[in-house]
């Protein structure tokens, strides 16, 4: 009989309600873009706040690994192809690394306190996820500034913070955000610092670091789409490298980046215009002990980009079609700080231009197979001034130098991609993947010259 209350609790819980009482909601209609075509191979993280390079999340993704020069350097390497072999883009910009060590490899420049989601594609990735490259796509992408419901401003915060022992490495990241239905503005810092790595029995040389990131962020809501524009500075000092022969001292960068996104008609529109720069120092005797020559490196990379791209329903499916015309300026030489007295430039008012178009077709074929066809040419136009050796800075006319000046040194590329992928859907959870891809890249300024 001790048992009879509760089974009557059972029977009729206390939500439990009449339907005369159940409230009726409003239809609510969903317009969102349907899920494109993506391959089984994508994989997303979503990094920790208290990374102290971004780099370090990449490594939990399936086939990506991570080589790690420095606590602030980490080159992305999937399946066995790494450096400029790999797609990747910051928010949508594709950054040339100032240092030729690729000291700064793209994903040194995204925060991690700020850093929303990494997406990798790991193996045969469709045209539109960048050319230029011959292996994975990855894309670091922060939180965009959100819009509030009503006309009234709402502030929001975020702070993360954390702490290492192991090299006395702290990490700080704010995120202060304010906005209405139509406009919406945000601040994110991230800022981290740390000494040597310790262990048992001393420390590893060279391993500290300090960087401080800023930025600033303002979206517009507009009748069939937003305005994105975010303001962002990066600040980067006396970060050990112990794999290379330099440490950097100075990795200074600005960036500009405006995107619209929306519709035009039939027509789902993505559109980005930026400019990222990097003001890059480093040297062989700051962090290090150095009995013999001390050299200095400065560097300077300047990265323009303007990207559109369309979709559209269209032939039982969706074409995707885009282009991308992206310039990268490239200054580096080297100076002997022993006798302080110009060395050599590595390049002298180098510059590479890449105009990239693609038209890619995604939708269902017969019976539970789908497809993505997809075809791309990148045209890579390269050039670069004639460099200077010894103390007078004059140009070179003997030896190496005086060869390559020599030299015609402008070159255009003509690169085609294409992609045939194609998925089979056996069951709701269990689907297989078939792709054929051809991809090319034109060689980066420092391995053409
Ligand atoms: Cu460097």
């Amino acid at each position: 009989m001790k048992l009879k209350p509760l089974a009557l609790l059972l029977a009729f819980p206390p939500c439990m309600a009449s339907a005369a009482e159940i409230p009726v909601l409003d239809e609510i209609v969903v317009t969102a873009q349907r899920p494109g075509f993506a391959p089984f191979t994508t994989a997303q993280a979503t990094p920790t706040p208290v990374l102290a390079d971004l780099s370090g999340a990449l490594a939990e993704l399936p086939g990506a690994a991570v080589v790690k020069n420095g606590p602030l350097t980490g080159i992305a390497q999937v399946r066995g192809l790494s450096g400029d072999r790999v797609n990747i883009l910051v928010d949508g910009m594709d950054i040339t690394p100032a240092c030729p060590n690729h000291m700064d490899p793209p994903l040194h420049y995204a925060a991690p306190a700020d850093t929303e989601s990494l997406t990798l594609v790991a193996g045969a990735s469709p045209v539109s996820s960048g050319g230029d490259s011959l292996g994975a796509s990855i894309q670091a992408r922060s939180l965009r500034p959100a819009f509030q419901t009503g006309d009234a401003w709402q502030a929001k915060g975020k702070i993360d913070a954390g702490f290492s022992s192991a090299n006395d490495g702290w990490n700080l990241g704010l995120n202060a955000s304010t906005g209405n239905r139509d406009n919406a503005l945000s601040y994110a810092g991230n800022f981290a610092q740390g000494d040597d790595l310790k262990f048992a029995k001393g420390t590893v040389k060279n391993s500290g670091y300090e960087s401080q990131r800023n930025k600033l962020s303002f979206a517009r809501g507009t009748e069939n789409g937003r305005f994105d524009v975010s303001v962002s500075q990066h600040q980067v000092s006396d970060t050990g490298n112990p794999a290379l022969p330099m440490d950097m001292i100075k990795d200074d960068a600005n960036a500009v980046n405006m995107a619209w996104e929306g519709k035009l008609g039939d027509i789902s529109v993505t559109s980005r215009i930026y400019w990222h720069d990097i003001d890059h120092l480093m040297d062989n005797y700051s962090l290090r002990p150095n009995a013999g020559t001390k050299m200095y490196a400065p560097a300077d990379s300047t990265d323009i980009g303007l990207v559109l791209g369309g979709k559209r329903s269209m032939a039982g499916g969706r074409v995707s079609f885009g282009a991308e015309w992206l310039t990268n300026d490239f200054d580096t030489f080297q100076w002997n700080a022993t006798t302080n007295a110009f060395n050599s430039d590595i390049l002298r008012d180098a510059s590479r231009d890449r105009l990239g178009l693609y038209g890619a077709w995604q939708g269902g074929l017969a019976g539970a197979w789908s497809a993505n066809l997809g075809l791309r040419s990148d045209t890579v136009t390269m050039d670069t001034g004639k460099v200077r050796s010894g103390a007078t800075q004059a140009e070179a006319t003997t030896g190496l130098g005086g060869a390559f000046n020599a030299l015609t040194h402008k070159k255009t590329d003509h690169n085609w991609d294409w992609n045939a992928l194609f998925q089979y859907a056996a069951t709701p959870d269990r689907g297989y993947e078939i792709g054929l891809t051809r991809k090319s890249r034109s060689p980066s300024l420092l391995e053409r010259y």
